[in-house]
């Protein structure tokens, strides 16, 4: 798979509770408008139920332009028709989460050092997320950052798509692009105006 610049998500924990499906839908839709192609649903703390509810509308608002990623859960990713599916260390292991999902829908997996590049580099993966690069906010107990020379040596470790995440924003999205990064998974850095800040983040990387 060839992966976007920008890679943004959809973290439900950045909205105020009570969470509205309007508010996040139309989140989608201003990312999808500032040239967003590829977004992640990200939700911690709700039901599989409310997530399923909120995934199964961001499906059907966004029209077909955007490759939509369910984070740990290969069960929404299916029961939502998303087209891909993102795990961690803890989730399931990229493997598991290949048959649950099958050949035809994307498999992504977050990395935090370089054995754990190595290792994704020789599974199933479509795609390798690697970080911290930068201090980050928006995880809980996030691993130690990797930097920018970090960034350097996975691109070095593999040559499967690499997305690198964790306090990457419009000032130094640039810099992790020329370390060999392939794209830049973002969180905060959309939030406040998600429509103009993604079409400056997509501007920054051509
Ligand atoms: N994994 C590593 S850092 C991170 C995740 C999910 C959070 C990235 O969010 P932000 O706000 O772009 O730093
Ligand atoms: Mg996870």
């Amino acid at each position: 798979m060839t992966l976007p610049r920008l890679y943004a998500i959809l973290d439900v924990g950045c909205f105020s509770s009570p969470v509205s499906k309007t508010a996040l839908v139309e989140y989608a839709r201003e990312l999808a408008i500032g040239g967003v192609t590829l977004l992640q649903y990200r939700s911690k703390l709700g039901s599989a139920s409310e997530a399923l509810s909120h995934a199964r509308e961001i499906r059907r608002v966004l029209n077909d332009g955007v490759t939509l990623v369910m984070n740990d859960r290969a069960d929404l990713c299916l029961a939502a028709d998303f087209d891909g599916i993102h795990v961690g260390q803890d989730d399931l292991s990229p493997h598991g989460a290949r048959k649950v999902v099958g050949q035809r829908r994307i498999v992504g997996v977050s990395t935090h050092n370089l054995e754990q590049v190595l290792e994704a580099d020789a599974g199933p993966a479509d795609y390798i997320a690697f970080g911290p690069v930068f201090a980050t906010a928006s995880k809980t107990n996030p691993d130690p950052v990797v930097g920018v020379e970090g960034v350097r040596a996975a691109r070095a470790a593999t040559r499967k798509p690499l997305v690198t995440i964790g306090g990457i924003t419009r000032l130094n999205a640039r810099s992790v692009i020329e370390a060999g990064a392939d794209s830049v998974a973002v969180i905060s850095d959309l939030l406040s105006h998600p429509r103009a800040s993604a079409g400056e983040f997509l501007r920054l990387m051509v």
